[in-house]
């Protein structure tokens, strides 16, 4: 079963939408398997952003991850790369699908709410980067409802 890498943002967090989130990744069938509130290091964000370290957002990017509480977790399910950057929007809230969570709740793409892993490497390398690499699955009940 696929997994991949989430995080809730320091503004949905400040505004009040981890439940609202969650609850949107939860209802689509992917299963938490990891979770927690992390206060992001500059070291962690800096190790987390390394792809964008030459782009001219990097330092407003780092700024922002860093400026507050963020709830990082891992989500498991059929295509759960694909599926979870769907349920969150394209990059640009402006740009970001009716419905999903960045069209619904942003408008700036400096402040667009989640992250998700953007590939099978990048969710390896992050899902080890903000949780190890031994993260045990669990029997859900409604497995067999959602999962063929
Ligand atoms: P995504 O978060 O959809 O995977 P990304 O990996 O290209 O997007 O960029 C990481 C974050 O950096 C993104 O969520 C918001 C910020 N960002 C990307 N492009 C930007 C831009 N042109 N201006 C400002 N911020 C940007
Ligand atoms: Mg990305």
């Amino acid at each position: 079963m696929e997994r991949t890498f989430v995080m809730i943002k320091p503004d949905a967090v400040q505004r009040g939408l981890v439940g609202e989130i969650i609850q949107r990744f939860e209802r689509r069938g992917l299963k938490i398997v990891a979770m927690k509130l992390v206060h992001v290091s500059r070291e962690l964000a800096e190790k987390h952003y390394e792809v964008h370290k030459e782009r001219p957002f990097y330092p407003g990017l780092i700024a922002y991850i860093t400026s507050g509480p963020v709830v990082a977790m891992v989500l498991e399910g059929t295509h759960a790369i694909q599926a979870a950057r769907n349920t969150m929007g394209a990059t640009n809230p402006v740009d970001a699908a009716p419905g999903s969570i960045r069209a619904d709740f942003g408008l700036e793409i400096g402040r667009n709410l989640v992250h998700g892993s953007d590939g099978p490497e990048t969710a390896a390398f992050e899902i080890g980067l903000w949780f190890g690499d031994e993260i045990p699955s669990w029997d859900r009940d409604v497995d067999r409802w959602i999962f063929e």
